[in-house]
Order: C-alpha cells, then structure tokens, then sequence
C-alpha cells in the first residue's frame, strides 16, 4: 500500500461525510479520479436515490481520453446492480479505468464482492482495503445493519453521581447540565429512529424531536404493550411519524403506526427485524432503565454515550443501567457533566 493511495482515500472519505444526513439509508461514499498525481475529478453520493459517487466524480472529469490511465479511489466497492441507477462498476469499465482503489468492500447482498469481480474480470487491477478502518468507521451504521441483520443500535442515558437515573416515584429530573440537551438533539438529528419504553414514554413525556438543534425529527419508537398509554402524551400527537410496538394492535392513524408482536420473551429481536425490514439504519435509545438493560443484556447495542453529572446526587431511586458490558472508549467534560462513551467490543 503506497501512500500517495491513502492520501487521496482520506480526500475520498472526506467528499463522502458531504453526505452525512442526506443519503440513508444508503452508505456515504466518496471518489477521486486521480491522473498523474493529479486529482482530475471529484464526487460524492448526494442524495439517496441520486447519482453514486463514481458517476459524479466521472462526470467531473473535463478529459475523459485520460481516464484510462488514471486511478479511481473510491469509498466503497462500486457497485455491480440496477437499482436506482445503474452499475457504477459498468460505469468504470466502459470509461476505460484500468486501476481502481477501494476502501471498503459493499456489504450489501446485492452488490457483495461482485463489483470487485466485475472489475477483475474486465481486466481492471483493483486493490481493495486502503483506510479499512476510517471506511468501517464513517459507515458503522449502514456495515452494522448488513452485518447484524438489524440497525446499529446506540443506547443514551444521564445519570447522577451517585448513579441513579430517576427518582424512586420515576419523577422527571434534569439530570444533566444544558450543554448535553443540546447535543441529545444533535445525535438525534443524526439517527433514523430515537426509541422509550412505556415508563419513560408516561414519566417524562418526551417530543423525542431536534428542537434545540435543528435538522431532521427522527421516526419515534415506542413500546406500549398493551396500548395503555393516555394518548394525550406527546409522542401521540402525530407530528412526526411514531411506531408503537404492543401486543394489542390498533388502527393506523395518520403518522402513528401500530406493530402487533407476536412473542413476548422474543419482543427485543421482533422489533429489531421489523426495524430491519423497514430499512432503518441506526436508532438511539434513550431509556428507560428497564430497556436500557434489556438490550445491554442481550447485547443488542453496538455504543453507548452516558452523561454523569458531577455534582447532583439522588441517594435513593432508580438505579442507572450497569455498564459492565463495555470498554470506555472516550471521556470528556461538558459543563456539568462527564460525558462517557462506550464500544460493545
Ligand atoms: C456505489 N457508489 O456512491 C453508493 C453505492 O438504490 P441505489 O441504486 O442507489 O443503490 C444503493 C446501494 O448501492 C447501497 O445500498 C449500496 O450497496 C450501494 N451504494 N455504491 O457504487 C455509491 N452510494
Ligand atoms: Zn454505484
């Protein structure tokens, strides 16, 4: 691996985060055509259902009689399938590109290692695996949802000193300092679906929208078992589209959705297949307890972010999910708060 080929995957990786926020539940991808020593043109993925990265970084391209002896650094494999648009790897070899490299390969069970296979096939020299870890890092979301069958599942919580998350009476207290509000609607903003259980549902009655800091209102889960939370709440209010899990089922309304489950010991795994099925990417869940715990348990989660206050204390109440489950991976002081977090390694 030379390093001139790093180089130019980190600018790649650097056009792929462009399109952090618009292109789930596709991956963000990055592409540089690359004529000696020159970077002759760019793209990214925009838009989901938008052109691919390579076609844009193509298109860019003024001299297309230079593409067969220049290098095409790319994110992610290029693709072998029709979907909405056609094959990138097609695209490649009717442009004549002989040198392709590539970053990660395409989890995707359409794509799989066949876009590489196109290429070789075709003659191409492709090396594969440049800024593995970057790549993995920039797309956990989408490599997590191919790989586990389910969404990435990032769980959130705010706890005091003392460790507890909720009075004994499940009282809303404002645990953690302004800053860290404000960020819980920035990671909100940045994942497709923000779940509660019925007791965080009932006890805080959360908007679970970006207010505080703008952007997209994520998909709203809720687990209602049997359906008796007062629909006064603000999660029923139908201003953005809600799912609520039960084992009860209700009429569709609007923005609200009803998912019957089936088995009750089984309800985790149920939600996160019918979560795969609907093509959601990543979720943060921001309790309660009980959840929290079900998941680390059941080791469906992949990180977790926790806000320990530094000075408020409850002595008594509900205790905070235990993490013994997961390596500390950052810690940084906001205000008030340490902020925590964790890897499920
Ligand atoms: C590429 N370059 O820039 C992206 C790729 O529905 P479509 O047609 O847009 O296909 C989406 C799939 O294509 C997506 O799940 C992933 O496997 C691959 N994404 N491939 O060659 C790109 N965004
Ligand atoms: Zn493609």
């Amino acid at each position: 691996m030379t390093s001139s080929d790093e180089l130019y995957m980190r600018r790649a990786l650097e056009l792929a985060r462009l399109g952090s926020g618009s292109v789930n539940p596709n991956p963000m991808v990055g592409c540089v055509v690359v004529h000696q020593g020159q970077i002759i043109g760019e793209g990214w993925h925009k838009q989901y259902g938008g052109p691919h990265a390579e076609v844009n970084a193509i298109t860019a391209v003024q001299d297309k009689s230079l593409l067969p002896n220049s290098t095409v650094c790319v994110t992610l494999e290029p693709c072998s399938h029709f979907g909405k648009t056609p094959p990138c790897a097609d695209l490649l070899i009717s442009s004549g590109v002989r040198d392709v490299v590539v970053c990660n390969t395409d989890p995707n069970p359409v794509v799989a290692g066949r876009g590489i296979k196109k290429l070789f096939e075709a003659g191409a020299q492709v090396k594969v695996g440049v800024l593995e870890d970057e790549g993995l890092e920039l797309n956990k979301r989408f490599f997590t949802f191919h790989s586990k069958q389910r969404p990435f599942i990032l769980l959130k919580w705010a706890e005091t000193a003392d460790g507890f998350i909720a009075a004994a009476n499940f009282k809303q207290e404002q645990i953690s300092g302004k800053l860290a509000q404000r960020l819980v609607h920035k990671w909100r903003s940045e994942e497709q679906a923000i779940m509660v259980g019925s007791r965080t549902a009932l006890y805080d009655n959360p908007r679970l929208n970006t207010r505080l800091w703008g952007g997209k209102n994520p998909l709203r889960l809720i687990i209602d078992k049997q359906l008796l939370l007062p629909k006064e709440l603000h999660l029923f209010d139908k201003s953005q589209p809600t799912i609520v899990y039960n084992f009860q089922k209700q009429e569709e309304q609007d923005n609200l959705h009803f998912v019957k489950l089936q088995e009750e010991e089984l309800m985790l795994p149920q939600i996160m297949q019918d979560l795969h099925q609907r093509n959601v990417l990543s979720i943060m869940v921001e309790g309660g307890t009980f959840l929290l715990e079900s998941l680390l348990q059941t080791n469906l989660w992949d990180e977790a972010v926790v806000f320990k206050s530094k000075y408020k204390t409850l002595a008594s109440g509900i205790k905070a999910p235990n993490m013994t489950f997961g390596r500390l991976n950052e810690a940084q002081t906001l205000g008030p708060d340490r902020l925590l977090h964790y890897l499920n390694v």
